[in-house]
């Protein structure tokens, strides 16, 4: 049987990008992440990433390229992300998180992010400062 897959955004907008604290579970509680969920049974990894974007954040976004690679989280459950872009509204923590951060390239590391996320977020930054 294949990996459940969760999705999550690399938001990024006028150079920053996007990092969000989760508030649950009490285990993750904290820690910051790209901000994502499970998709869903149907779904293509890109809608699950607009729709979890829309309902945790309030924002239009749209997914941009694949981050290349597949970071196991638990058991059935592996990690993919997308870069994505801002199409309309400004993000606000209505959902799963508690407050949210835009970082420079050089603010990367001022945030305690998912050890899983890591690897992505460090590519995520290398574009910033390539662009
Ligand atoms: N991660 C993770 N990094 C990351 C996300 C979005 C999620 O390591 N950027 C992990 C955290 C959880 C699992 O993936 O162990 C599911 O993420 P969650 O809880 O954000 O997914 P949901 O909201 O789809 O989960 P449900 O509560 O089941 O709806």
């Amino acid at each position: 049987m294949s990996d459940r897959v969760v999705v999550a955004g690399a938001v990024c907008d006028r150079g920053r990008l996007l990092a969000a604290r989760r508030s649950a579970p009490p285990e993750l509680a904290g820690r910051w992440e790209l901000p994502g969920g499970k998709v869903e049974p149907g779904e293509l990894p890109e809608e699950a990433l607009v729709r979890e974007l829309r309902e945790e954040l309030g924002v239009e976004a749209r997914p941009v390229e694949r981050i290349p690679g597949a970071w196991p989280l638990k058991p059935g459950l592996v990690l993919q992300v997308w870069t994505a872009a801002l199409v309309s509204g400004t993000p606000r923590p209505l959902e799963d998180h508690d407050e949210l951060r835009w970082l420079g390239p050089d603010e990367i590391h001022t945030v305690d992010w998912l050890d899983q996320d890591r690897p992505a977020v460090a590519e995520a930054a290398g574009r910033l400062r390539a662009h």
